[in-house]
């Protein structure tokens, strides 16, 4: 083990660390040993293979920081799909997740000691000096506190603290005098109005120029803050007291901190997601351990080991307890109720639980890190990323992901710990996954979508500060580190601050605080290191021997309520109407609709809408079976649109002086050429006339040998595709009528046929929404020569982009030439199809008002059975999942005493629980989105 803090100096200032410091060190530390004992399992990774994959991890971090200071510097972030900065007031407002942008050069002071654990430490002399030059923090805007702690005071302690240590060295930095410490403590006392509050919980936002609660502030009326927001302040406070030797950083992050232990609800000893921070009362009673929680407990075990402070550990260890007892379900980790800790709050996870397996090799408790780690990984294997929450049944609940790093972190964590080669083939799964559904010509994107691979014009800068760091570390031996990385302790944004800290101005800095000082016994070390001393020297294949059994636990999981409906059937009772085999021109099975109170609509347009009223059903159980039918049906609209849905495309702007830069999000077609299978389409563009391109074009010589422009609307798709085809053109871009639409904000729109045979197209069509397509005629405007490329996924730029000036004749044969597509005449982007949040569905006739027994879909009815042979099968509809048992199945377990109306429902969920339970989840979701990005 390295000397972890104990008395590694740097010029007199630093003392040798107390003997109790000792103790949390080696919590923190001793796991690393478990590295170098490794001998079996997973086939080891060479170290040409390791060098290999750190220097792609340092090719990425060029490729997205380079990005960053060439198009966005000084920007707080980079768009990386226009190639331009994210300047707050300049682009439509996205809420809350702005509250991180300061115009203080965000990316630049999150990346400042990524770029000296890189390697960069030229860069980072350069990184440093424009951060002094360049940056204001006094600028009239409103930032969240919790954010701008952890990313900029932390990006600057992080940056100061690798600064003095490079200075030691004697090579680099020899002109540096704490001025990044000089910054953090002038932004350290920006944010100290913020705790002017009776609980000394800090409001969650604050004017960098007027403070809070002046008018001119524009903030200070919030009553509520995260618990995280209001817990995840100690690591960066006392960092700064102790460097400063200014003590009241650390006494008022310490305030909060024991005001949250206080509050912690006395029978669970869990916390809540959001706390009134006059009141002190919980607002939000659901407890986690991701979104709006996590870096609680992490700042309250890391605390310990920075500051050596048993009390901090004291309440780790009492609320680890009561996360293992309720929150634990390995591998899942579910919130539950605060006051009913036996109760699940919800059925889903966040992305950003993802950290917690990292903060249990910390803990020493390596058993259900390796459970829920391999669970998270083979939620990854499905979706390439972790979306932002997915169900129990590891369906994608909430699809975005914006590049977060806490898989990455726990991964690498967990690699310290076991030496299993297995996380190293983790590591380059995410690195592979990250270049080659992510990287863009201008960065890395945030990913939309992860089903569809569409991206968000957006890369967060914590992206840089852990994302690189944590896959380099992963992949880097010792010596490829300039200095020794167990010295350091990461803080939730992966900023380094020195474990020699503990020792530093630590006096003054305990007193006027509610902290008992209390000696710990035993207990408190239970699951720490010597734990992992023991199991891994003597069974290095542990961690594969717990993984094992979870290896297939996400494509294992499959509805129980399918199988009940199997087995019931099996056992004599005649099997219900299954959605899949049901046929709007068979009697019979209207009748059986007719039975299960479903009644059939046709709608003018073609398509057939189902309506179940359960109080029309004969039986209750046949408005069982109805509500299963319902359920199916729309699971099934759902997974014909998601068969049917194609990846976006790109429009990438490749003329001067674009070269490739601009890379619009497109919307594919189900008819013409199929830029997946072909190579893509060059060419210049020119609007058609009529510009809807509804008949036949009056300027054919104009569009001829190009890209036609047409707006969306008065015709099929298919239409204006024959009429620029007709008039020579060689594809076409079709762009909303819909003024300000974009594809940040409208999911993904595919153009659908006509219904008829379109096998005659043969360009290629890309839709853009409106705002994209303004860059297009914009451009066209300015430069009036434009010339694009329309391909199924955006090239790199490279220099010939800049050198080329007229497409190749080659690209334009092959286009010419292109084989034929068959397209779909199915009209899927036409069909409605219900959200779950819109169907009610209803079990529970003899309690509902009619008005509530309404439970619909709009379907395209199938045109035939897809596969009669198969209608006793035990396997769910495509293997997709269904919530709808597990909804089942935990009410009848917590309903059913209390319920005397439940008489066959003991399986059912009433209406108004599932509509409460799915009103819960959207608010859960518009707090998360709000609580913490
Ligand atoms: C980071 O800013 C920090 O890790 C924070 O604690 C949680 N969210 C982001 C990354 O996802």
């Amino acid at each position: 083990m390295s000397e972890a803090g104990g008395g590694r100096g740097f010029g007199s200032s630093v003392p040798q660390r107390a003997p109790w410091s000792l103790v949390a060190a080696t919590a923190a530390l001793c796991l690393v040993s478990a590295t170098s004992v490794w001998t079996a399992g997973a086939s080891p990774m060479s170290r040409e293979e390791k060098q290999k994959l750190g220097n792609q991890v340092l090719e990425m971090f060029d490729h997205a920081y380079g990005n960053y200071m060439e198009h966005a510097y000084p920007a707080d972030e980079l768009m990386p799909l226009t190639c331009r900065g994210r300047v707050r007031g300049q682009e439509p407002s996205r809420g809350d997740v702005d509250d991180a942008l300061g115009k203080f050069s965000l990316t630049l002071i999150d990346s400042l000691d990524t770029l000296v654990v890189l390697n960069k430490t030229k860069e980072f002399e350069d990184a440093v000096r424009k951060v002094l030059r360049d940056v204001n923090l006094d600028n009239d805007v409103v930032v969240s506190v919790f954010e701008t702690n952890i990313r900029v005071l932390g990006g600057l302690l992080g940056g100061h603290s690798l600064a003095i240590m490079l200075k030691e060295k004697g090579e680099y930095m020899q002109w540096y005098n704490d001025e990044l410490l000089q910054m953090a403590k002038q932004l350290g006392y920006k944010l100290l109005p913020a705790f002017n509050t009776t609980s000394g919980l800090p409001y969650p936002r604050i004017n960098l120029k007027f403070g809070i609660r002046k008018p001119e502030a524009r903030t200070g009326t919030e009553t509520d803050t995260c618990t995280a927001c209001a817990g995840t302040l100690i690591l960066e406070f006392a960092a700064l007291s102790r460097f400063t030797g200014a003590t009241i950083f650390e006494e008022y992050a310490r305030k909060a901190l024991d005001f949250l232990w206080e509050k912690r609800q006395r029978s669970s000893n869990l916390v809540g997601v959001t706390i009134n921070i006059h009141t002190g009362d919980w607002v939000r009673k659901d407890s986690g351990v991701g979104a709006g929680i996590d870096s609680y407990y992490e700042y309250l075990l890391k605390a310990y080991v920075l500051l050596g402070d048993d009390s901090f550990l004291e309440r780790f260890n009492t609320h680890y307890d009561a996360i293992m007892r309720y929150i634990s379900q390995p591998p899942l980790l579910l919130d539950v109720h605060i006051h009913k800790p036996m109760l699940n709050a919800r059925t889903w996870m966040d992305a950003l639980l993802a950290f917690f397996p990292g903060l249990q090799v910390l803990k020493g408790d390596i058993r259900p890190a390796i459970e829920t780690h391999e669970m998270l990984y083979q939620v990854i294997k499905k979706h390439n990323f972790l979306p932002e929450a997915f169900t129990t049944d590891f369906r994608v609940h909430w699809a975005q992901h914006p590049l977060r790093p806490e898989f990455a972190e726990s991964t690498y964590f967990l690699y310290k710990a076991t030496g299993d080669p297995y996380y190293l083939e983790v590591g380059k799964t995410l690195i592979e996954n990250l270049n080659k559904y992510a990287r863009v010509p201008c960065g890395f994107a945030a990913m939309k979508d992860v089903r569809t691979g569409s991206h968000e014009d957006r890369m967060d800068s914590f992206f840089l500060a852990e994302m690189f760091k944590y896959l380099y570390l992963l992949f880097a031996d010792k010596e490829d580190v300039i200095f020794d990385i167990e010295d350091y302790i990461f803080t939730t944004e992966a900023h380094l601050l020195p474990l020699w800290l503990s020792t530093t101005n630590q006096r003054i800095s305990k007193k006027n605080t509610t902290s008992e000082y209390t000696e710990l016994d035993d207990s408190n070390f239970d699951w720490t290191c010597p734990n992992t001393q023991i199991l891994f020297p003597n069974d290095p294949l542990y961690a594969q021997s717990i993984r094992e059994p979870l290896k297939n636990v996400v494509d294992k999981s499959c509805p129980r309520g399918i199988i009940r409906v199997e087995e019931s059937f099996r056992s004599g009772a005649k099997p219900p109407l299954r959605a899949r085999d049901f046929m709007a021109t068979n009697p019979e099975h209207l009748e059986i609709l007719k039975k299960m109170g479903v009644s059939l609509i046709h709608l003018k347009d073609g398509r057939v809408q189902l309506v179940q009223h359960a109080i029309q059903a004969a039986s209750s159980i046949d408005a069982e079976d109805g509500l299963r039918f319902m359920q199916e049906m729309i699971e099934l609209s759902s997974q014909q649109q998601k068969e049917q849905q194609l990846p976006p495309r790109a429009v990438q702007i490749v003329s001067h002086p674009f070269f490739g830069r601009v890379v619009l999000t497109a919307g594919p077609a189900q008819f013409g050429l199929d830029l997946s299978k072909h190579k893509e389409t060059r060419g210049f563009v020119a609007s058609s006339k009529p510009y809807n391109g509804c008949s036949e074009l009056t300027n054919p010589e104009a569009v001829m040998g190009k890209i036609a422009l047409i707006q969306r609307g008065q015709c099929m798709f298919a239409e204006k595709a024959r009429n620029i085809q007709n008039a020579g053109a060689i594809g076409g871009i079709v762009i909303d009528d819909n003024e300000g639409s974009s594809s940040d904000t409208a999911p993904l729109f595919q153009m659908a046929g006509d219904g008829k045979d379109t096998d005659d197209i043969t360009i290629p069509m890309l839709f853009l929404f409106s705002k994209e397509g303004s860059i297009i005629l914009d451009a066209i405007r300015e430069y009036e020569e434009v010339e694009v490329l329309l391909s199924d996924k955006a090239k790199d730029r490279d220099p010939e982009m800049e050198n080329e000036e007229q497409p190749s004749s080659e690209n334009d044969s092959q286009n010419q030439s292109a084989e034929q597509i068959a397209s779909s005449s199915q009209e899927v982007d036409l069909v409605d199809q219900e959200s779950p949040e819109e169907s009610s569905l209803n079990s529970h006739p003899e309690s509902l008002s009619p008005a509530d027994t309404d439970n619909a879909a709009s379907i395209s009815p199938p045109e035939q059975n897809s596969n009669p042979t198969e209608s006793h099968e035990t396997t769910s509809l495509d293997g997709e999942c269904t919530d709808l048992d597990n909804q089942l199945q935990e009410q009848s377990e917590t309903e059913e005493d209390s319920n005397p109306n439940v008489s066959w429902g003991k399986k059912v969920q009433p209406i108004d629980s599932i509509l409460a339970d799915w009103n819960e989840d959207i608010e859960a979701f518009e707090m998360m989105e709000k609580d913490e990005l």
